[in-house]
Parts: C-alpha cells; structure tokens; sequence
C-alpha cells in the first residue's frame, strides 16, 4: 500500500450542486495529497458528481451523518498510513488555500492538532444569530471540557493522525464537534487554533443546520455523552 503524507477527508451530503467543483479546486491545488470523498447516502447526485478521477471515494449505504462521515474517511486514511487529515466541508464553505498553512504549522511537530477559528480569520456574510450562537458555544466548551477556543464548532482541521491512531469519533451526527474538543482533552493533545476563512454563501446557508439543530446538537452530545 502506498504511503501518504497528507489527507483531506470531505464528507457529503446531498451537495450535488458544488460538490465537483470543490473537489476539482482541491485536486488541482494539492495533486500530492490523498483525497477521500465519504459520500453520505446522499439523496441527490452527489456521489455521481464526486467520482473525479484522483479520489478515493467511499459510500455509506445508509445516511448516518457528518461524525459517521468524518470516522469512516480518517479509517480508510489510517489504513493507508496517513500522517495528516485534514477535514474540509463539501458544501464551498471552506477555503482551499487555508489548508497549506495549516499543514505547515502541524508539520512543524510542537501542536498535534490545529483548529481552524473564523474569528481570527474572515468570516464573510455570516447571519448575527449564528454568530451569537457560535460565541455561545465556546462557553458550553470551556464549561464542558475546560478548554478555551475562539471557535469550538468549525469544521475545518488537521489533525496529526499518526501520533494519534487512538483518535475516534463516535458521535455520528453534528455533536462531534463538541465530542472532539473532548478527544483532544482525553487524549491531551496539543491544539492551536489558526485564522480561517469561512464563505456563507446563499446555497451554504439554506441548506447548513438551522438554529433548531442546533438544540438537537446539544441534546445529542449529552445523550452520547452519557452512553459512551
Ligand atoms: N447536514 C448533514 N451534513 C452532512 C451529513 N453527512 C455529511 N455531511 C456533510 O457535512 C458538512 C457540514 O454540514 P453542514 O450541514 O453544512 O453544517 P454547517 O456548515 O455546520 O451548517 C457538509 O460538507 C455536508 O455535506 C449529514 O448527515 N447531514
Ligand atoms: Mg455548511
């Protein structure tokens, strides 16, 4: 099996309008890098829209959510002998050009895992009440794990994978977020958080979780929480 340095994880869920044209950018911005598409059981043609020469593409059969997406793409990472997983969202919220730094920076061997923040980089046309939220739940994190960030719910990571093979994600839906802020307490990695740039687009915004998710989400993380 061929090593590979570096990994980008995208999960997918009926993304079929901009799917291609995210995994397009990435392919051709970091022909070295291991490009794992986890098409969600997705409803629409999405996982038709994903089979681009140049990634691995993986279907679940069932729709089990972004966690369950996440774990399956960094398996099949980990089996390839990944060192790095990089987590990138398919739905053109995230910025291609941010990945580069933060390779270098967990590359440089004194952090093992660095979270991407939207506020210490540029968030553009995010809606207040998501803002607020947002702000909201770095609270619900320091209170839950003890842990400050500036932005405890991006999705946008890399994670140094091969120091910590032990990294597992087990709450399938939205909660996972929270579940890996308490990964990196647990397992006392080392975290930095780094400027990074979040586009809300018309598209991203319609179809992204809505503040009642967002209830959901906490609902979930508890519930994991307690059967873990
Ligand atoms: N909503 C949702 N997104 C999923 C699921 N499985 C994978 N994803 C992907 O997870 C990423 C983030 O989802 P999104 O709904 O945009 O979350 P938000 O950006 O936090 O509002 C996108 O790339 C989705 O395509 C799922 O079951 N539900
Ligand atoms: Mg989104």
């Amino acid at each position: 099996m061929d090593k590979c340095e570096v990994a980008i994880v995208i999960p997918v869920y009926n993304e079929d309008k901009v799917v291609a044209k995210v995994i397009s950018e990435l392919i051709e911005r970091y022909p070295s890098y291991t490009i794992i598409v986890v098409d969600d059981a997705s409803k629409d043609e999405s996982c038709k829209r994903s089979c681009i020469q140049g990634v691995f593409l993986l279907k679940h059969s069932i729709n089990l959510g972004q966690g369950a997406a996440l774990q399956t793409g960094i398996d099949f990472a980990k089996e390839r002998g990944c060192g790095y997983i990089v987590t990138f969202d398919s739905d053109g919220q995230h910025n291609p050009e941010d990945i580069k730094p933060f390779i270098d920076r967990i590359k440089k061997g004194d952090v093992d895992i660095v979270l991407g923040s939207r506020f210490l980089g540029k968030s553009e046309n995010m809606p207040t009440i998501k803002r607020y939220f947002l702000k909201l739940s770095r609270f619900f994190t320091w209170v839950t794990t003890g842990i400050w960030l500036t932005d405890s719910h991006n999705g946008f990571r890399a994670i140094n994978i091969e120091k910590f093979p032990q990294f597992e994600i087990r709450q399938n839906r939205m909660s996972h977020a929270s579940e890996i802020i308490g990964i990196i307490k647990d397992l006392k990695m080392k975290y930095v958080e780094m400027p990074c740039h979040i586009r809300y687009t018309e598209y991203s915004l319609n179809k992204g979780q809505s503040m009642w998710n967002s209830i959901n989400i906490v609902i979930d993380y508890f519930v994991g929480n307690l059967i873990k």
